[in-house]
């Protein structure tokens, strides 16, 4: 411990330095060699252009490892989070193209989502008091998976700064629900899922009255304030999370960070880290220590270990208690029942990752030079040697679980360890965001033998530019990671991209890992010009089995037939009853059925639109000005704009995709007579 805490203060020290200097110390970068003799063996032409822009052998082989040829496809698909973009990045891997931002919390006019269609519906899902939320802190997108794997289908993510969930359906990469968490306004640590999706996990991060109702922080911190990490039902034949097959757990208010659930032999845990076991209440301006030093006060927190079967038959069996309609296990009953324990962590950990076969937890300890990897065998031997006798208890009375009974081992890789994902080799990738490095190290137990090295070894640090925050890997949360690449996110640029304002993009580094040893090198740098992504998560892009195009006559939120689909323009019509109109429109290359649209003002109007295309991309926009209505209609897909007639005038409506050359006309009128 006192080694631990010596690195803890050096850490402080070069963590006040960097808020000091208000910059990180830049690594150097590789300076390119001069050239000539570096390309030999390569064709004139090639060698010619190689000498002329200063490029390194290492430089021409990462040019040969990401250069994507027009026409060819991406191994891998990255989904990363958007940040507070509130989006859903989808990016190729190696080339590190950005292929679709995925619209979720926010209107994106592109897809349509928000400006009259069905996303309107699924935005409104989101509502927090009855407010319209139009934006979101995506943190951390989970993959749905299979048996441990990735299975293609769907993709979850958190929007942090209003405790809600999304679902995406991987079939059209489309919004198609928002849940909000009715215990919590603010979570962190989701989205994750159970090995087989049967739980989307929402963690929380900092505690409040449970409901967000009134509370004062410092007086009724210990008594009201609570932390509550929910397990969302998934149904995989709807394509939904099903609140009423929802449960929760609640926590003390120690800010619960980041959790991962357990895998092939710890399937049926999970675990998350945590950062404010000293209930800090700040309050700086009233002479208090600051939250960022209140927080950092103990030399461990708890890494929280949770049997959430146990929980799931705690629920069943209807030992719970309701709060708007979310049922929730009591922190004394999840205390008493063996669903949730504790162990210490050093120190302000962040993360909590299993291992692939779900043997180790590894944690970083932000003010701590060291990663320290739990043992799951561990845990559960100690856990049984508790329930024989006397016990530790936290002052909730969570059993604590001594560091020594539960700890494998501790590997010193440098400063400001963060987040760890896993290979095919049996190493362990952690990001270092103080030091601005990738560590390479090697696990041991199970995976001695896929490496060379000693077991819990640091074997290499690569830097990266700069402080990077959480790390992914190709297929890296699954039970058997790939193994190629990780990318690096950076959260700071600096110098890398040309000056576009004080307002920098973050850096996504591709990383090549496909050698063992100390041959990681950086690939590619990637600007990430929309916002700050937290995770991301690489799948096999041979599982994505997305659709071509819509089967003709698709409502795109059910994913079913609409019962409002027309399948040819003989079909299109306006329909007036009273001062309800109802129009049937046909889009098609290039003409609008019909063509004229005759209203009244203060009309209610609803709107049928079926794109009869079944061409790949043959997608068309509507574009209603006036009424911040915008669609897109992609081939096959029917929608449906409701809205009032509020403004008379003459409104020229138009196709906003280049969809043909005869495109530009491809309008129509709607008159609003006053
Ligand atoms: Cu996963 Cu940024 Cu939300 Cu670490 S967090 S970096
Ligand atoms: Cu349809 Cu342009």
């Amino acid at each position: 411990m006192k080694k631990l805490l010596v690195f803890s203060i050096l850490g402080v020290v070069a963590m006040l330095l960097i808020v000091a200097c208000g910059n990180p110390v830049p690594t150097p970068a590789g300076q390119p060699t001069a050239p000539g003799g570096s390309t030999a063996g390569l064709p004139a032409d090639a060698a010619a252009v190689a000498t002329e822009r200063g490029l390194t052998p290492d430089d021409i082989y990462a040019a040969l490892r990401t250069f994507t040829p027009s026409g060819q496809l991406d191994p891998y698909i990255m989904i990363a989070s958007g940040g507070q973009s509130g989006q859903l990045l989808a990016i190729g891997v190696p080339s590190m193209r950005l292929l679709k931002t995925i619209a979720v919390f926010t209107p994106e006019p592109w897809q349509g989502f928000g400006f009259g269609g069905s996303g309107n519906t699924i935005l409104e899902g989101g509502k927090v008091n009855d407010k319209d939320i139009l934006w979101g802190d995506t943190h951390h997108p989970a993959l749905s998976e299979t048996a441990g794997e990735y299975d293609g289908q769907f993709v979850f993510i958190n929007d942090k700064a209003n405790a809600r969930v999304a679902v995406i359906d991987l079939r059209d990469f489309a919004t198609k629900q928002i849940i909000k968490n009715p215990l919590g306004i603010v979570d962190h640590g989701g989205s994750f899922v159970t090995p087989n999706t049967e739980y989307v996990i929402e963690g929380p991060q900092y505690a409040q009255p449970i409901g967000w109702e009134y509370g004062d922080v410092v007086q009724d911190y210990k008594t009201k304030f609570r932390g509550y990490l929910t397990m969302w039902k998934f149904d995989r034949a709807t394509g939904r999370i099903d609140p009423a097959q929802s449960f929760s757990v609640e926590l003390p208010p120690y800010f619960q960070d980041l959790c991962d659930a357990g895998k092939k032999v710890s399937e049926g845990w999970l675990f998350c880290n945590s950062f404010n076991t000293e209930m800090a209440t700040g309050g700086v301006e009233d002479g208090n220590p600051p939250f960022e030093s209140g927080t950092a006060k103990n030399d461990t927190d708890y890494l929280h270990i949770m049997n959430w079967k146990k929980a799931e038959e705690l629920f069943k069996a209807g030992k719970t208690e309701t709060f708007n309609g979310m049922k929730y296990i009591t922190l004394d009953t999840a205390a008493k029942e063996g669903v949730l324990y504790f162990t210490p962590e050093p120190k302000s950990p962040h993360g909590a990752d299993v291992t692939p076969g779900g043997e180790y937890v590894v944690v970083g300890g932000k003010l701590d030079p060291h990663v320290t990897i739990y043992s799951f065998d561990k845990m559960q031997q100690a856990i049984a040697a508790l329930n024989e006798g006397s016990a530790t208890k936290d002052e909730f009375g969570v059993p604590v679980l001594t560091l020594d009974s539960t700890m494998e081992a501790q590997v010193e890789l440098g400063l400001g360890p963060l987040h760890t994902v896993y290979d095919d080799k049996g190493y362990a990738y952690t990001s270092l965001f103080l030091d601005s490095a990738v560590a390479r190290w090697t696990l041991g137990g199970p995976y001695q033998g896929l490496h060379p090295e000693e077991p819990w070894t640091l074997v290499q640090k690569l830097p990266v530019q700069y402080n990077i925050g959480h790390i992914a890997a190709a297929e890296g949360d699954t039970a058997s990671p790939d193994g190629n690449y990780v990318v690096a996110l950076n959260k700071w640029s600096i110098d890398r991209f040309a000056n576009i304002g004080p307002l920098l993009p973050q850096n996504f580094q591709l990383v090549d890992t496909s050698k063992t040893g100390d041959q990681m090198k950086v690939l590619y740098d990637m600007p990430i010009g929309n916002a700050e992504p937290h995770y991301a998560q690489i799948i096999k892009a041979d599982k994505l089995k997305a659709w071509e195009v819509y089967p003709l006559g698709t409502n795109t939120e059910t994913m079913l037939p609409d019962p409002n689909a027309i399948t040819s323009p003989d079909q299109a019509k306006i329909v007036r009853n009273g001062k309800n109109v109802e129009i049937w429109m046909t889009v098609v290359r290039s003409h609008f059925t019909p063509e004229h649209v005759r209203i009244k003002k203060g009309d209610h109007v609803t709107w049928h639109f079926s794109n009869i295309e079944q061409t790949r991309d043959a997608t068309h926009g509507f574009a209603l000005p006036g009424y911040n209505i915008n669609l897109s209609l992609e081939p096959g897909k029917t929608e449906t704009i409701e809205f009032d007639a509020d403004k008379d005038g003459t409104f020229a409506y138009y196709c906003t995709e280049f969809c043909s050359a005869l495109h530009l006309e491809m309008l129509g009128y709607m008159m609003v007579e006053p």
